[in-house]
């Protein structure tokens, strides 16, 4: 197996270096149960679990393997499972804060490089809401790319897709419907040979209708694979890390579909409520309150309704959102191009790969 195709790159390789001298495998994590993992690894799929040691050791939840993370293990000389021992650095994840006696996190998915986060065209719409999924997305360190989903529905597509722009300061926007398979084309582009994706949105939005019609449907029994379950029974699982039939990967966990993401960042929201509810008596649906005529913000700043820290700190936080996101962007957009380039040369020279998949 070509571990290229699942999005093994230098990066990864660097990372591994010392393992890799110690006689140590790599592998990336398929699928996560509760007490054991599916590796995709150079000699196919493996069973694997982490090492007593690795166990003993990791205090932190976060520090365990997740779902699209790379692994350094050794093979179990018995039932020839994989041990893993390390995680290698992480380039990007998506977690979510677990509530206990301590601060805690929670990894749903690592090492993604792009989030697609989708909105309906329909009576999901909400540029505010919008605003605030782009916050979230962009701590994960991949590259955003928004889908505007069920343009079928919408007879403005094109003032709404205009808004969207005007909020997205040079974040690609994809229009299409998951229903009439309208335009497709540039989400199967992005999600290259070893890139991976994940689609986020509120539920109905159509990120399952996006996924099967990228696996192009049949595809999806194929994904499943035969697993041992903890009695050594073989059970059939839902693989967590699909390619799809171009090469690209997507991640689709239980974890990720159950966020409470979106009422996390509410929280987050909730604490400049007052000037999103000043904002909208200002002229302009995107004005970003910072010198544009009939601004109902800074008026209000003006007669002293609202301080002059709390608009700095509100600023504070658009500013950064924005700043991280674009960051985040330029980078992968280089990681994946370096990555694109290599890895069709890659498939030139070793077709026979694609054939063992
Ligand atoms: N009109 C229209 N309907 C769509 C489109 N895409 C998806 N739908 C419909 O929207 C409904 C929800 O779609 P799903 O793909 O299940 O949505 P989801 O985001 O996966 O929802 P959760 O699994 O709850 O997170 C289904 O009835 C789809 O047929 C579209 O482009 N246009
Ligand atoms: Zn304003």
């Amino acid at each position: 197996m070509n571990l290229e195709l699942f999005g093994w790159d230098d990066y990864f390789s660097k990372c591994a270096e010392q393992y890799s001298a110690q006689g140590l495998h790599h592998g990336r994590v398929i699928i996560q149960h509760k007490d054991r993992y599916v590796l995709i690894t150079e000699r196919g799929e493996v069973n694997g679990n982490v090492s007593g040691k690795f166990r003993f050791e990791t205090v932190a939840l976060q520090d365990f393997p997740a779902v699209g993370d790379w692994v350094v293990f050794d093979t179990d000389s018995g039932d020839q499972s994989a041990v893993i021992h390390h995680v290698l650095d992480r380039r990007t994840k998506f977690s979510r804060k677990v509530a206990g006696d301590r601060p805690d996190e929670q990894v749903l998915a690592a090492n993604i490089d792009i989030v697609f986060l989708v909105m309906g065209l329909d009576s999901n719409y909400n540029l505010r809401r919008l605003e605030r999924h782009l916050t979230v997305a962009s701590e994960s360190g991949a590259r955003t790319v928004i889908i505007l989903n069920k343009s079928d529905l919408c007879p403005h597509r094109k003032e709404y897709t205009q808004e969207v722009l005007s909020i997205a300061h040079g974040i690609d926007v994809i229009v299409m419907s998951a229903l009439l398979k309208e335009n497709i084309a540039p989400l199967q582009t992005l999600l290259a040979p070893g890139v991976t994706g994940v689609l986020l949105g509120s539920s109905g939005v159509g990120k399952s209708t996006i996924t099967n019609l990228l696996l192009e449907k049949d595809q999806v029994k194929v994904q499943n694979v035969r697993v041992n379950d903890s009695h050594g029974r073989h059970t059939t699982a839902h693989r967590e890390l699909l390619m799809l039939p171009n090469g690209g990967l997507i991640i689709d966990t239980p974890g990720l579909r159950e966020l409470q993401l979106w009422s996390v960042d509410e929280g987050l929201q909730e604490s400049f409520d007052d000037i999103e509810a000043l904002a909208v008596g200002c002229r302009f649906r995107d004005c970003r309150h910072e010198s544009e005529p009939g601004c109902a913000v800074l008026s209000a700043l003006d007669d002293g309704t609202i301080g002059p820290e709390r608009y700095e700190s509100f600023q504070k936080l658009q500013h950064e959102t924005l700043r991280q996101t674009l960051e985040n962007n330029l980078k992968n957009k280089r990681i994946q191009k370096e990555k694109g380039n290599k890895t069709t040369r890659k498939l030139r020279s070793k077709p026979r790969d694609l054939d063992e998949l």
